[in-house]
């Protein structure tokens, strides 16, 4: 798999300037030419900063990436600048949050040589190429949010380990591929099958390192919209959003969506391996929080999506003109049963009103809503807004905690003043 491989293992991976080097050697990806895109690296480093402690981050353009927030370079992990989510309900593949758990990602995939096994509890194994996932199965569009459980972990207080993301680990993207569920028929899934269990191309760098594998129940894995997605927005997937292959489970945190999926495989007994436990587990109560300290408190698999909002075209701190009509929208979205509704407020939760909700991209993408106030001269806003599902769930007001920073779905605030 050309250089990278072969100069990581004798000159000590870590001592690389990991973006160059991750620029240099996949100068070509997936059949693109990245080659116009290294000028944008050596231009000199910007900053965004969050506001969180140490919530400075360097802004990078990775391949097939503009610049985005570069939280960690190895393993790559590089969040959406927030204003991106006002450009449009979709997030573009250049701007899509990047997150990666180990640090040996293959800087190139051969598209043609690719293949994906279907194998385990199974009457038939399959090996499927990507052009035979293409022509032998049905494909589906879908659009969905992809979300990680820890997004927005770095305003959690009292503060907790993990990557100190602000609100950008997040992504609204129309996923093309095939069904699951007829990649598992397929291969007739055997007696006693209990889960399904996912596998990509990125391995550890130490032997000690437990590999990504994640697992879902065999019922949710049947289910109708779990598709291995092959096309992001009309195009391949980005390298580093998994090319060319991932799995998507809308309605579903994103550590499932497994990247560069190259091994599917039913087991018989229920995967409890690292990243399923301990990982990415919640406290088995209603509210997945506990008291900060609280110790022995059941856990289950982190699962479906919270119900969540932002105000997307106006930010934290802007003036806005007094005595004039303006248009405040934003985005909402939840675990995969629909918006039904989004309240906005201006006086920081007293009063709210309807907003007007957008077009239905269906029930997993992102909702627009749209609402209109007037700010007066000298006046400061808080501006909220408050998604509610089909289900009647809403967002919490006050902000949950658990020992992993999972599934923040406060009640965002917007501060802004008119002049
Ligand atoms: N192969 C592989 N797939 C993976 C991961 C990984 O480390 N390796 N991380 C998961 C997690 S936790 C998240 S949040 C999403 C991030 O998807 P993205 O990088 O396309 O935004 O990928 C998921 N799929
Ligand atoms: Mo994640």
């Amino acid at each position: 798999m050309g250089e990278y491989d072969r100069r990581g293992s004798v000159a000590g991976r870590q001592q690389l300037n990991s973006r160059r080097h991750f620029m240099r050697m996949a100068a070509t990806v997936g059949g693109f030419s990245l080659l116009g895109r290294t000028a944008a690296a050596i231009t000199p480093e910007r900053a965004i900063d969050l506001p969180m402690v140490n919530g400075k981050r360097a802004l990078a353009a990775y391949p097939q990436k503009r610049e985005l927030m570069v939280m960690t370079s190895r393993p790559v992990q590089l969040e959406t600048p927030f204003s991106v989510f006002g450009e449009g309900v979709f997030t573009p593949n250049d701007a899509f949050f990047v997150r990666w758990h180990l640090a040996q990602v293959p800087t190139r995939i051969d598209g043609a040589a690719f293949h994906i096994n279907v194998r385990g509890a199974v009457k038939a194994p399959l090996t499927l190429s990507v052009p035979e996932l293409k022509t032998k199965f049905e494909s589906v569009e879908i659009a969905a949010v992809c979300q990680c459980a820890g997004n927005s972990r770095g305003f959690f207080d009292p503060r907790v380990p993990g990557g100190q993301w602000g609100n950008g680990a997040m992504g609204n993207a129309l996923w093309k591929g095939v069904r699951l569920k007829d990649l598992l028929n397929e291969a007739g899934i055997g007696a006693g099958a209990v889960q399904v269990r996912f596998n990509g191309a990125d391995a550890p760098v130490l032997p000690g390192t437990p590999d990504f594998v994640k697992a879902l129940d065999i019922d949710v894995a049947l289910g109708e919209d779990v598709i291995v997605a092959y096309s992001m927005n009309g195009a391949e997937l980005p390298l580093l959003n998994g090319f060319p292959v991932r799995l998507v489970v809308p309605g579903w945190y994103a550590t499932y969506w497994v990247k560069m999926l190259d091994d599917i495989e039913v087991v018989a007994a229920c995967d409890e391996s690292f990243w399923m436990k301990p990982a990415y587990r919640i406290p088995d109560v209603e509210c997945a929080c506990i008291e900060p300290g609280q110790q022995n408190v059941p856990t289950v698999p982190i699962n479906r999506m919270d119900v969540r909002s932002f105000i997307t075209s106006v930010a934290d701190g802007a003036t806005l003109p007094a005595g004039q009509p303006q248009d405040v929208s934003g985005v909402a979205f939840d675990g995969g049963f629909g918006i039904r509704r989004v309240l906005f407020s201006t006086d920081g939760g007293k009063h709210w009103a309807e907003t007007t909700l957008g077009k239905d991209h269906g029930k997993y993408g992102f909702r627009e809503w749209h609402a209109r106030f007037r700010p007066a001269a000298g006046e400061r806003y808080t501006l909220q807004s408050l998604a509610v599902n089909s289900i009647g769930q809403s967002q919490r007001f006050s902000p949950r905690w658990n020992p992993a920073g999972y599934m923040r779905n406060v009640v965002e605030a917007v501060r802004v003043s008119a002049t």
